[in-house]
C-alpha cells in the first residue's frame, strides 16, 4: 500500500504556526522524517485557517521540495492553491481532489490533463456523503466517465471512499469497505483507491489502535493508498504485514526494514 505523508498540514498546530511565521525547518523536518519512515508522497495542505491559502501553498511546495524529492499530494478545496503548487512543482503531483460536481470536475481534469497529475476522486456530490455502499460507487462511476471525458487517464485516478470518524458515523465503516472492494469492479483496468485514514479515529480513544486495525481491513478489500501518519511505527509494521499476508510481498525475515527502505 502507497503511504501518503499526512504531516504537512495545517489543521496540526505546528505546521499551522510555521507557515504563518514561514519557518522552513518545521516543513523540512517533517518532509525527512516521512520520507525516512516510508512514505512515498507527501500531502500538502496550508490548512482551514489559512488567510492566504495561494502564496502559502506555493510557499509549502518549495521549501518541501528543498528537503525531499517525493511527489507531493496538494491537498485543498480552493482550486487555485492547487494551481499554485502544481506550477512550482518539480515532479508530476496529485491533485486531492475533486467530488462529483460537474464545475468542480471541469476545473480540476482540465488542470490534471494540462500537468499530467493525479486525481483523488471523492465519492461525494453537493448533496454531500451518501451512506451506501451503491451511491458511492454510483459517484465513482461518474467521476471516471468525466475525467476519460477530460482526458486523464484511469491510471492516475484515485477513489476516495470518504471515511468518516467511526464515534460519530459508526455505520459508514462496512460501507466504505465494501465500496472499496466493488470500485475494483467498474472497470478494467479499475482505478486506484485510497482514504485519509486518520479520520476514522477522530475523537476516539487510542486513536493509534483504530487506525491500524481499519488500514488492514481496508487493504483486505482492495485498499491501494492512505493518506496517514507514516511517523506510525506500528502502523507501518501493521502495514508491511498486512502486504505478505495477502501475498503482496514475499515473505523474507527482514521484510518490514525492506518495506521501510521502500
Ligand atoms: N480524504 C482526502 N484527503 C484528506 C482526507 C480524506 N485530507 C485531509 C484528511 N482527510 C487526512 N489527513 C488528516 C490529517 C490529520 C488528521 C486527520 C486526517 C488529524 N488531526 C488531528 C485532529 O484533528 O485530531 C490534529 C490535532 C493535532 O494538532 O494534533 O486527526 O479523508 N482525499
Amino acid at each position: 500500500m502507497i503511504i501518503i505523508g499526512e504531516r504537512i498540514n495545517g489543521m496540526f498546530k505546528d505546521i499551522a504556526k510555521a507557515i504563518r511565521e514561514r519557518d522552513s525547518a518545521v516543513i523540512q523536518e517533517w518532509a525527512r522524517k516521512q520520507e525516512q519512515n516510508g512514505a512515498r508522497y507527501l500531502d500538502i495542505n496550508v490548512g482551514p485557517s489559512s488567510t492566504e491559502p495561494v502564496e502559502a501553498m506555493k510557499w509549502l511546495v518549495e521549501v518541501t521540495q528543498e528537503a525531499s524529492d517525493l511527489p507531493l499530494c496538494l491537498d485543498s478545496t480552493k482550486y487555485d492553491a492547487i494551481e499554485a503548487g502544481l506550477k512550482v512543482c518539480k515532479r508530476p503531483a496529485m491533485i486531492n481532489s475533486v467530488p462529483a460536481e460537474a464545475a468542480k470536475m471541469e476545473r480540476v481534469f482540465t488542470m490534471a490533463a494540462e500537468y499530467g497529475a493525479e486525481v483523488i476522486c471523492l465519492a461525494m456530490s453537493a448533496e454531500g456523503i451518501p451512506k451506501d455502499a451503491e451511491s458511492r460507487v454510483a459517484l465513482a462511476m461518474e467521476l471516471v466517465a468525466t475525467a476519460d471525458a477530460f482526458g486523464v487517464p484511469i491510471d492516475n485516478l484515485y477513489i476516495d471512499p470518504l471515511v468518516l470518524p467511526c464515534n460519530v458515523a459508526q455505520d459508514h465503516g462496512p460501507e466504505v469497505l465494501e465500496t472499496l472492494r466493488q470500485i475494483k469492479l467498474i472497470s478494467d483496468p479499475p482505478p486506484k483507491t485510497v482514504v485519509g485514514l486518520s479520520n476514522v479515529s477522530q475523537g476516539t480513544r487510542d486513536r493509534e489502535l483504530v487506525n491500524r486495525v481499519f488500514a488492514v481491513m481496508a487493504m483486505a478489500n482492495g485498499l491501494d493508498a492512505a493518506i496517514a501518519d507514516a511517523c506510525d511505527d506500528e502502523l507501518m509494521a501493521a502495514v508491511a504485514t498486512a502486504r505478505i499476508l495477502l501475498n503482496m510481498d514475499i515473505y523474507c525475515d527482514s521484510y518490514i526494514d525492506v518495506f521501510k527502505k521502500g
